[in-house]
């Protein structure tokens, strides 16, 4: 067994975020290349979030790597992408760096243990959380800088956009090695301080088809696919980044929910199909059209990742009504797994108009 020593340890948390403009398909399944650029909003860190830490120490034998308490299988091929690749770019400054009196010696083993504080592989954007905190961490640890989203990138594509706060694109880039396929923050969270996420969760049960494998066969097989990421993404990723630069909500929120529409379309399109929704996300899709044509203007937006979690946006001065709504359109009782993950709000009383424009009973 491996004798005892003092580690060196390093803890990090790195936040989920939810892509506005959906990644769907990769033109390089080794490297991670994605077919569009993409476009996300990062959690705060108090919400859904994954927390790693790392250890090293010369007693260590192998890598290992535990998640959510139970050892896993350090021969992930995505996973050694990532520690490969860090060791590489350790090597790199350290020899650069002739008089580095603290260097970490780089033969030495890892032992990562890493844990989410929400359900993984839910269609909750696990392994992008996950990968932007292993990354970052080892990098800490390795006393690596500089960008590292392209390192985070080849463990789990959405990852790089986790490595920066607030909004983020993801530039698809175009060289064939990816060295410009990188994330890029666009504006801090400080940018938009009224816009409020919900995160609905419908089901923590495991996705049918895991979304390495569903993009792979749409690549393969829809045509609509191939369309979007050539004639639509393009232009709608200038919208996107115009909308959220001038916290246009009722701009963001259209763009949001028809990307989500459409990258959805995708998986319709994809043969053998792939569905992500359910009965209740489809639900819930109705009750934010019937919100917003009550009021006339769009007050809400839903969007669909892998899943059937819904993540709602909103703006502050309508989130505690649309939580009500929520609660009252799927009572516990009646839907004993959807539960609302947001921040406290006061009560707030429906009006019967708003009731029965959702059709919820008198
Ligand atoms: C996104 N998704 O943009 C889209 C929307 C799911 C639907 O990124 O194979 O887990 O690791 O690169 O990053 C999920 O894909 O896939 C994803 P890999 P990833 O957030």
């Amino acid at each position: 067994e491996e004798k005892l020593c003092v580690p060196t340890l390093l803890t990090c948390t790195a936040p989920v975020n939810i892509a506005v403009i959906k990644y769907w398909g990769k033109r390089n399944e080794d490297l991670i290349l994605p077919i569009n650029s993409s476009l996300s909003v990062t959690l705060h860190q108090n919400q859904l979030k994954t927390t790693t830490t790392v250890a090293s120490c010369k007693h260590f034998k192998e890598d290992r790597i535990w998640l959510n308490g139970k050892e896993v299988d350090i021969n992930h091929p995505r996973l050694q992408s990532c520690l490969r690749e860090i060791r590489r770019l350790a090597r790199k400054r350290h020899s650069d760096e002739e008089n580095n009196s603290e260097k970490l010696n780089l033969s030495q083993k890892v032992h990562i243990c890493s844990v989410n504080n929400f359900p993984t592989a839910a269609g909750l954007a696990s392994s992008a959380a996950g990968y932007a905190c292993l990354v970052y961490a080892l990098a800490k640890l390795y006393g690596v800088q500089g960008e590292l989203s392209k390192v985070a990138r080849q463990g789990s594509g959405s990852a790089c956009r986790s490595m920066y706060g607030g909004f983020v694109q993801w530039i698809m880039g175009n060289r064939s090695d990816g060295k410009d396929s990188i994330a890029e923050e666009l504006h801090p969270e400080t940018h938009w301080p009224q816009l409020r996420i919900l995160i609905l969760v419908v089901s923590s049960e495991r996705k049918p088809v895991g979304s390495s494998a569903g993009m792979q066969t749409s690549v393969k097989t829809s045509p609509l696919l191939k369309y979007r990421a050539e004639s639509v993404v393009p232009q709608r990723m200038k919208e996107m980044v115009d909308a959220i630069g001038q916290r246009n909500f009722e701009k963001f929120a259209e763009l949001t929910m028809k990307d989500s529409n459409q990258f959805h379309a995708t998986c319709g399109d994809t043969y053998p199909p792939i569905f992500y929704l359910n009965d209740v996300s489809k639900r819930i899709m109705n009750m934010v059209h019937r919100y917003n044509s009550h009021y006339g203007n769009i007050k809400a937006a839903y969007t669909f990742d892998a899943g059937p979690n819904a993540v709602i946006f909103t703006l502050d001065e309508d989130v505690g009504e649309f939580i009500e709504l929520v609660k009252e359109h799927f009572p516990p009782e009646t839907n004993g797994e959807l539960f609302l993950k947001g921040l406290p709000v006061s009560k707030v009383t429906l009006s019967e108009e708003l009731k029965s424009a959702i059709g919820m009973e008198p």
